[in-house]
């Protein structure tokens, strides 16, 4: 089990009580799906804390070595108690809590010490095992569908906001809880923007560049995709950038093996588009890693001494992008694995005239 593994890491590096309201982490660790709970872990006792709403559900849910406390007046009382309890007078805090919530706890724990834990649970998200790996290939592979089937539907005319909704409907129709993010269609000149914000109201024109960034949540795990396609006719310029970003984009995936840092992966890509002196039309990270969260550990980024391992899912996913003219992205999500890699994303990255 995730939290007695995540015990025994605790343990060994002496950070205990450990307190932990992360919810993603929470659902990560115990598969708990409620709005609100904190979970301490101490050397020889674990705590799951939440309110009456959950308490049921939680003792359903956890095992019984488990103490389920029910919070009445507040978080810092139940850590009173428990740190009473367990007769210690500090608290190991996870990294991710946010800055409201431990000055709250500064403020409201008296005497007790806190001490600012590390990234304890991220590192064990980080690798993925085979239920969750299986999770995320089904995530991926109905995005890939979902692109599929706009192939089908997108022509000059069509509005963003059409794709964009025919996206969201794809996704809950075959078994999605909801997209990963707001689906970004951009067309024409939007697409130099890498976070555009979908129109209601603007068409897809003949000739427009048609950047789409598209991702699901299945069972809890996400997926990413973005396709860069063409509407009625591709400018010459942009075919050429076209094949940039593509060969960058395979030439970095290609190289995904075990003990390469992420920083080079970056490089590998990012080489590619600085020798075609698009260096400067490149300014975000190569990609992300990816699970519960649609962004997650590790950053794909330039300068990152981190070494991937097997078992590490992460978007591949460089850009060019010229202002008031157009950009291109092309994403997949591969996995580390023993000697290599596996690109999950089966979408074409053929040059595709709608
Ligand atoms: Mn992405």
């Amino acid at each position: 089990m995730r939290l007695k593994k995540l015990q025994t890491n605790l343990i060994k590096s002496k950070k205990f009580p450990y307190l932990i309201s992360n919810l993603t982490n929470i659902k990560y660790l115990t598969g708990f799906g409620g709005t609100y709970a904190n979970i301490v872990i101490d050397d020889k006792q674990i705590f799951f804390i939440t309110d009456s709403r959950y308490t049921e559900y939680a003792s359903s849910l956890l095992p019984e070595s488990i103490e389920i406390i029910q919070m009445t007046t507040g978080l810092p009382d139940s850590l009173k108690d428990i740190l009473k309890t367990v007769k210690k007078k500090r608290l190991y805090i996870d990294y991710s809590i946010p800055l409201s919530g431990y000055q709250s706890l500064n403020n409201n724990l008296g005497k007790i010490k806190l001490i600012p834990g590390a990234d304890e649970i991220d590192s064990l998200r980080i690798i993925k095992d085979e239920n969750e790996i299986n999770t995320l290939r089904k995530a991926v592979e109905i995005a890939d569908k979902c692109f599929a089937h706009l192939l089908k539907i997108i022509k000059p005319g069509i509005l963003e906001w059409d794709i964009a909704v025919e996206i969201e409907y794809f996704y809950r129709k075959n078994g999605c809880t909801k997209s990963s993010f707001d689906s970004i269609v951009a067309s024409g000149k939007g697409s130099s923007m890498p976070h555009y914000i979908t129109s209601m109201s603007k068409k897809i024109r003949h000739g427009d560049i048609l950047l789409i960034d598209m991702g699901c949540t299945f069972n809890g795990y996400n997926s990413d995709l973005t396709r860069t396609v063409f509407a009625g006719s591709i400018e010459p310029e942009f075919e050429k950038i076209y094949n940039i970003v593509r060969t960058a984009q395979e030439k970095a995936i290609s190289s995904v093996k075990p003990g390469i840092t992420t920083g080079k992966l970056d490089g590998i890509a990012r080489d590619v588009i600085a020798g075609s002196g698009y260096g400067r039309e490149f300014g975000h990270s190569l990609g992300h890693g990816i699970g519960l969260e649609v962004h997650e550990s590790p950053a794909i980024k330039g300068g990152s001494t981190f070494r991937l391992k097997k078992n590490i899912p992460f978007t591949v996913e460089p850009g060019i992008y010229i202002p008031e003219k157009g950009g291109i992205r092309i994403e997949d999500v591969v996995i580390v694995t023993e000697n290599g890699f596996e690109d999950l994303t089966q979408a074409s990255k053929e040059i595709i005239i709608l």
